[in-house]
């Protein structure tokens, strides 16, 4: 039987032109980057999210000697991991103790922001030499709008590729469906290296199979309470009661959890330069000392907060992501940025999670600079008639 979203996805078809988005994500990325530098790691175990403690030494021998994941003794959690070491269980945000238990043999290497960022940029512009459409979506992943090519859609998605890995040496995954959500879920199909195109009809014996929580906007919470109704797949989501999921989400999310679960998604490539992120900065009067000289820092610290508070409430944004940038005497740049639960434009707030972001850098030089920044912005308007945007369900991408 058709159920009123499949009928509303066939209306869709009729009345509008089918769209093909890609959405790409890079291999990897933390790990690919470091591997670009450490050549000899590959095809090994290695661990991203350690601290300078744990940069390579070079010893008497000239051998390189990398720290061991078994040695690590400290609170802090793996950033990414190698294919090599995902094989032996170690993933994202698991605690690092816990990883050396599984994988004590891996490398761990620190994590070096400014390294990611540069090969962000790179491939972002090889990508725009081919299909200029682009919508940012983080430090590794994209969405094009391909619609307009001629082309056969696997042949440009590889020349894509194939200029990403000319420009940055890195590997990539390209998701091409009819629109976003499925662009992004289709894109880890076939992760590493993956180029992966859906079609709507694909939908059922792709889509359905696979646990709630792979569409963006089903996050941890949302997941946990289907699971608790039962529902454990798209498809089980697709076929569940509308009354069920209304009483349990309410209205605006379980219209769209059905919508989503039916592969439906109108949302455009959002390209134009809308503002990504807001932030502030001061240079010393002279370089400054982070213990000595803390009752001068912590004022102009908190200054700029406050007035990066200001800057949101005046253009209308809340942020879910604070950053830190700081520069040190010697011109070298640390950055540490933490993603809230809740996006803010209270000042309060954003001093509180700058803070926690300082204290994740070893002050041991004087400073010239400190700036504190706010990104992964929504209008403050759109978060107050979507509640879930503010948890960071809808667009919980990175
Ligand atoms: P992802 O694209 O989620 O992961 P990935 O690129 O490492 O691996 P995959 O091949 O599965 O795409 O994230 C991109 C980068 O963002 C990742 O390399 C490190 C960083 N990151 C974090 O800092 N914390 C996290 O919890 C995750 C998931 C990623
Ligand atoms: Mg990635
Ligand atoms: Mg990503």
């Amino acid at each position: 039987m058709l159920s009123p979203y499949r009928i509303s996805y066939i209306i869709d078809f009729m009345v509008s032109h089918i769209r093909r988005i890609a959405h790409l994500d890079m291999d990897a990325f933390y790990a690919s980057v470091e591997l670009l530098r450490y050549p000899d790691l590959r095809g090994q175990a290695v661990v991203i999210g350690g601290g300078s403690r744990h940069t390579p030494e070079v010893g008497e021998d000239g051998q390189r000697r990398y720290a061991k994941l078994r040695d690590y003794v400290g609170r802090g959690v793996v950033t990414t991991s190698t294919y090599e070491a995902r094989a032996l269980g170690v993933f994202s945000a698991m605690g690092m103790m816990k990883a050396a238990k599984l994988a004590p043999d891996a490398v761990l290497l620190p994590t070096d922001f400014e390294s990611y960022r540069h090969y962000s940029r790179l491939f972002k512009a090889a990508v725009a030499s081919i299909a200029p459409l682009i919508e940012d979506r983080g430090i590794d992943e994209i969405y094009i709008d391909l619609t307009e090519f001629n082309d056969d859609v696997r042949v440009l998605a590889q020349r894509i590729k194939d200029a990403v890995r000319n420009a940055t040496g890195l590997s990539c995954s390209i998701g091409i469906a009819p629109n976003k959500l499925l662009a992004k879920i289709c894109s880890e199909l076939e992760k590493p290296n993956g180029l992966t195109v859906i079609t709507e009809a694909d939908v059922a014996p792709r889509i359905w199979p696979l646990r709630a929580s792979k569409v963006n906007g089903i996050g941890p919470k949302a997941a946990e309470k289907l699971a608790a109704l039962g529902i454990q797949t798209i498809g089980d989501v697709a076929a569940a009661d509308p009354a069920l999921l209304q009483d349990n989400f309410g209205r605006t999310y379980s219209e769209w959890l059905m919508r989503a679960s039916h592969g439906l998604d109108e949302r455009p490539v959002v390209t134009s330069s809308e503002t990504k992120s807001i932030s502030r900065e001061t240079t010393f009067e002279r370089d400054l000392h982070a213990k000595l000289d803390r009752g001068v820092l912590t004022p102009i610290f908190t200054d700029l907060c406050v007035r990066l508070a200001g800057d949101l409430q005046r253009k209308g944004y809340v942020a879910r992501t604070i950053g830190i940038k700081l520069r040190f005497a010697d011109f070298r740049i640390a950055t540490r940025d933490l993603t809230l639960p809740e996006a803010t434009d209270d000042a309060a707030a954003i001093r509180q999670a700058a803070g926690e972001c300082l204290r994740r850098i070893t002050l041991d030089r004087r400073l010239r600079l400190l700036g504190v920044r706010a990104s992964a912005l929504s209008r403050k308007e759109d978060v107050a008639n979507n509640p879930s945007v503010m948890q960071g369900e809808l667009f919980s991408e990175r």
